[in-house]
């Protein structure tokens, strides 16, 4: 099962993160949010994202939300050796 990665498609930081596991060949699970369809106040996204936006992953029960910190996230977890991202911080 690939990550999944909810997301619209209007949405700048949701592409981010879905070239950044493009350029690490991550194979990624899209689920589209509908943003006015009030799928964001539904209680089992609140618990995945308190904050109420796109993009949120949830990669087997770890759920992440911040596209820079999911970028991040998924090139340390699935592709370390990545020149995405420096090896030291
Ligand atoms: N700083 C956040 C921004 C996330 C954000 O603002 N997402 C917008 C779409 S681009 C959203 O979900 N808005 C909620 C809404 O329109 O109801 C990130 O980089 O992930």
């Amino acid at each position: 099962m690939p990550v999944d990665v909810y997301k619209a498609p209007v949405s700048a930081p949701c592409r981010a993160v879905l070239m950044n596991a493009k350029m690490i060949g991550l194979d990624v699970n899209k689920k589209h949010v509908i943003l006015a369809g009030g799928e964001l106040l539904m209680p089992e996204y609140i618990r995945m994202n308190p904050q109420l936006a796109v993009p949120t992953i949830d990669d087997y029960g770890v759920y992440l939300w911040e596209s820079r910190a999911i970028c991040a996230y998924l090139v340390n977890k699935y592709s370390p050796d990545s020149p995405l991202y420096p090896k030291d911080p």
